[in-house]
């Protein structure tokens, strides 16, 4: 048994961690653009303006905007089936709340969608990945104030109009459970003390409201439009079969995936309802929320897939902000960690396929799995990553398990990331995750040029093969 015949190969970027070119083509400041660079050791910082004597490592990033030409061939030249990336939402609107959006941008992502499209490589688009705009940050506290919904379903509506010939799969927000570890990135909200998840589950709620009403506005105008939603890939085994460490575990996951619940099924059931009120979180809503909700179910469901985490009794897992597993327990049968201090657990992407699907009955999409590390540029010119193939090699193999003896159905696998890029966590480049190697340094010296690692020609084969060379 195999993969489907039509199964998506790719790899992922995100418009705020490779475009760069942060204030060019009338594009506005976002979340991402006032992030420092931080490491594994010190977490990046958010500050309110742009300073001078700070370091933006997004603000160039690896400069796509000027390099997509030359990517997208590299991309092809690997055997792309799909791309996924994101659009910025401040490059449609600056500030997002014109009233009409800016051209130059929308023509930017003609281009990078006319250069994937011919050569055959289909574009995968989230609207929203780390990067609100700064300015409906500033003056409405972002997500929290519920005038975003209409921000953004305005601007979904002008990207859906636009590119519905071209682009197939959308999803909405990046990770949707993110928010969790970083409201003001992930949602423009600036909060801190007794508020924070209130003001948490609250921005949610509008992007739950915002995302139906884009779902519901695609299939009535172009019913072939598929529009997903993503879950930032958090899942807990439990560290003992002790009855309470397995409870702990439930109940960690369903933290989680209180978010892809209200999207999947459409509305807040009674995991979910009860959670709220057992936390005392007070939602703000209206009357006509529950029906948006009922009408705006997505048709899959996205996800990244890194880590495993070990639930307990004793503590309350999470993500921390460099990205890696917060107050999980140890475990012990996973021996490999990377210098970030992740889990390396490949069975576990098998693990979390049937977790998902046993859930939603929805189709999949691994958009994200990959090996962040330290890579060394030889003086050919050369990249020797076997340990990104190994990494690789034995998701895809795990992956091929639930697709042919658990029977998940997953719509395609794209790594992250295609090429090296700014870490989210840290904004780091030396975390590097890319089968292409940006010369690029964590303080942003470097030319800029592109080279091929090994995992680059390795990959080639898997997708020509369909996955059977591995
Ligand atoms: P970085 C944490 C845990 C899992 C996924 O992360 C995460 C994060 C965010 O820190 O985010 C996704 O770059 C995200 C990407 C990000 C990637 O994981 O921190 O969608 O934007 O780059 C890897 O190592």
């Amino acid at each position: 048994m195999s993969f489907p015949k039509d199964f998506l190969w790719g790899g992922a970027t995100a418009a705020n961690q490779c475009e760069g070119a942060w204030n060019e083509g009338e594009k506005g400041p976002s979340t991402s653009d006032v992030a420092t660079g931080g490491s594994k050791e010190k977490a990046r910082e958010f500050t309110r303006t742009i300073e001078d004597n700070l370091y933006y490592p997004n603000h160039e990033a690896v400069d796509f905007y000027h390099h997509y030409k030359e990517d997208i061939r590299l991309f092809a030249e690997m055997g792309y089936k799909c791309y996924r990336m994101s659009i910025a939402w401040t490059r449609i609107f600056p500030k997002g709340n014109e009233d009409k959006p800016n051209e130059l941008g929308l023509q930017f992502y003609d281009n990078v969608f006319d250069e994937c499209l011919k050569y055959g490589i289909e574009p995968i688009v989230s609207l929203s990945h780390f990067d609100t705009p700064l300015y409906l940050s500033d003056t409405y506290n972002g997500w929290k104030n519920r005038g975003l919904v209409d921000y953004f379903v305005k601007y979904g509506k002008a990207v859906i109009d636009r590119y519905h010939e071209k682009v197939k799969y959308w999803i909405t927000f990046n990770e949707i459970n993110s928010c969790l570890n970083g409201p003001f990135y992930v949602m423009g909200i600036r909060t801190e003390g007794n508020n924070k998840l209130q003001d948490i589950y609250q921005g949610t709620h509008h992007q739950f409201l915002a995302s139906a009403k884009i779902v519901k506005y695609a299939h009535t105008t172009y019913p072939d439009i598929k529009v997903g939603a993503m879950y930032a890939g958090i899942f807990s085994y439990p560290h003992t079969c002790h009855p309470e460490d397995v409870i702990a575990c439930q109940k960690d996951m369903d933290k989680q995936l209180y978010f892809t619940d209200v999207m999947c099924f459409g509305k807040y059931n009674d995991k979910a309802s009860i959670f709220l009120k057992m936390n005392d979180f007070a939602l703000v809503t209206y009357p006509e929320d529950e029906e948006t909700l009922l009408n705006g179910k997505v048709d899959y469901l996205a996800f990244s897939y890194y880590m495993t985490l070990c639930s307990s009794r004793n503590k309350n897992i999470g993500l921390n902000l460099v990205g890696s597993a917060m107050n999980s327990e140890e475990n012990e049968y996973l021996s490999e960690k990377t210098p970030w201090g992740v889990p390396l657990d490949p069975v576990g992407i098998r693990y979390a396929l049937n977790l998902l699907y046993n859930r939603y009955q929805l189709p999949l999409f691994v958009v994200e799995n990959g090996l962040g590390t330290y890579d060394r540029l030889e003086e050919d010119g050369s990249i020797h990553d076997e340990y990104r193939i190994d990494y690789t090699r034995k998701h895809i193999v795990e992956m091929k398990k639930a697709i042919t003896n658990d029977g998940v159905p997953v719509i395609g696998y794209t790594t992250w990331s295609s090429i090296d890029i700014i870490s989210a966590g840290t904004g780091e480049m030396s975390k590097r995750y890319g089968f292409i190697y940006v010369d690029k340094d964590d303080l942003g010296n470097g030319t800029l040029k592109r080279f091929r690692k090994d995992s680059f020609y390795w990959y080639k084969k898997v997708i020509a093969s369909n996955g059977e060379y591995l």
